[in-house]
């Protein structure tokens, strides 16, 4: 065969299985092969089929019959934020009430102060430490919002150390304004005050810097009302911008619905979610972000309504919803494992949670989330006998190598 007939890979891996993940299953191919060019998927399937190529110029990689999936995508995190709330953690275990926490200072409060008051420099280090773990797992593309400043400054302060974290790390980022997150102390009993304050200067100044790829909110009986969370996704399509929600997490204020009347990218949370909502997202293609890590920490025992999920097909996603708060966990694969767990997920639905879907849940479906040619070569080699072994075991890191682009990271 002459060098002209040849194909031009950048890369090569072989021997491996492969899950490629799609709407009905793994998608497995044993036995297999996938090829990069130009950080993109150029060409997967069958060791046995694979075409010829320079072996000697292309550096050829052994999957010694280990299983390569696509980078995993953690869709909501709050990854940027000061200090830590483990002092409060330690008091509600000694019997200390609500009240007497939030006395103390502490709740989302003592956040949104710490976050204010921490440096850049700080705020970046332990925002790229917690990339750095979820990166050591696998996950190659995260989503993080603001929402722990609550004031112009530091908003866009949390949404600038988001966007440095992807100009210097290898993971994918993509940001979210949460500006109605909770109200701040300056807002006190003038929650519509704050929303002002949202929809007009702070907006503005996040899309003025380019600094948003998605606006949220924190709709809640304890966050912003509906028709709050309805001035706030007015002010995003006005900007253009896409929304989804933290909806339905304590109580049901058809958040969902609404969210779905603006096409949302995704609704969060979600327990209290019933059926009109279920049929409402499904409509409109909005996925459903479940997180167990919140779940877990806050001993909740509503689950979300998987049986009507499925019923509508809509689909779900998973993500650690990474906060000091609510979910102080940075492991994606934890996530798989509770998911199935407490959800009683099934381990393919698990991991089509965290590429597939997560992907829709940002957007980024048509680049990432399966393996197949033309999609950017983002992938995980494990060293596991099987993909539902990702989600059955925990505590063993099989996470062999991290290739993002088509480039190993990790
Ligand atoms: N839902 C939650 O569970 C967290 N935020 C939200 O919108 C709580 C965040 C915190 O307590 O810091
Ligand atoms: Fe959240």
């Amino acid at each position: 065969m002459s060098l002209k007939n040849m194909n031009e890979f950048d890369c090569v891996w072989i021997d491996v299985n492969l899950a490629t993940i799609n709407e009905h299953d793994y998608g497995i191919i044993e036995d297999a092969a996938i090829a990069i060019k130009d950080g993109k998927i150029a060409w997967l399937g069958a060791k046995k089929d694979l075409p010829p190529f320079d072996a000697l110029a292309t550096p050829l990689y052994q999957g010694r019959g280990g299983w390569i999936t696509p980078g995993l995508i953690d869709c909501h995190t709050h990854l940027v934020y000061g200090g830590d709330r483990a002092k409060e953690f330690e008091m509600r275990l000694e019997g200390a009430t609500y009240q007497e926490i939030a006395a103390a200072g502490g709740g989302i409060v003592s956040t949104v102060k710490a976050t204010r008051l921490a440096d850049e420099e700080t705020l970046y280090v332990s925002a790229k430490n917690r990339l750095n773990a979820l990166l050591r797992e696998g996950v190659t593309t995260v989503e993080i919002k603001s929402g722990y400043g609550l004031d112009v400054a530091t908003e866009l302060k949390m949404l600038r150390i988001a966007r440095l974290l992807a100009e210097h790390h290898p993971v994918d980022i993509k940001t979210t304004f949460l500006g109605a997150h909770a109200l701040p102390p300056e807002f006190k009993d003038n929650a519509d005050g704050y929303i002002d304050l949202v929809c007009g200067e702070m907006i503005e100044q996040v899309v003025a810097e380019g600094l948003a790829d998605a606006v949220d909110a924190f709709c809640e009986s304890v966050g912003f009302s509906l028709a709050q969370t309805k001035r706030v996704f007015d002010a995003a399509k006005k900007h253009q911008l896409p929304v989804k929600l933290h909806a339905e997490q304590m109580s049901n204020l058809g958040g969902s619905a609404l969210a779905a009347s603006y096409n949302a990218m995704s609704v969060d949370h979600i327990e209290y979610l019933d059926e009109a909502g279920v049929k409402a997202i499904s409509e409109s293609g909005t996925v459903a972000v479940v997180l167990p890590g919140a779940f877990y920490f806050l001993r909740e025992t509503k689950q979300p309504p998987f049986d009507l999920l499925r019923k509508y097909k809509v689909p779900m996603a998973i993500a650690t919803d990474a906060n000091p708060g609510s979910s102080p966990i940075c492991s994606l694969q934890l996530m798989l494992n509770m998911a199935c767990t407490l959800f009683r997920m099934t381990p393919y639905e698990a991991l089509a949670g965290v590429t597939l879907n997560a992907a829709k849940a940002l957007g980024i479906d048509d680049k990432v989330g399966t393996l197949a040619i033309g999609k950017q070569a983002d992938l995980v080699l494990w060293e596991i006998n099987h993909p539902a072994q990702l989600s059955y075991q925990f505590g063993v890191n099989p996470c062999k190598q991290v290739i993002k682009a088509g480039k190993v990271v990790g």
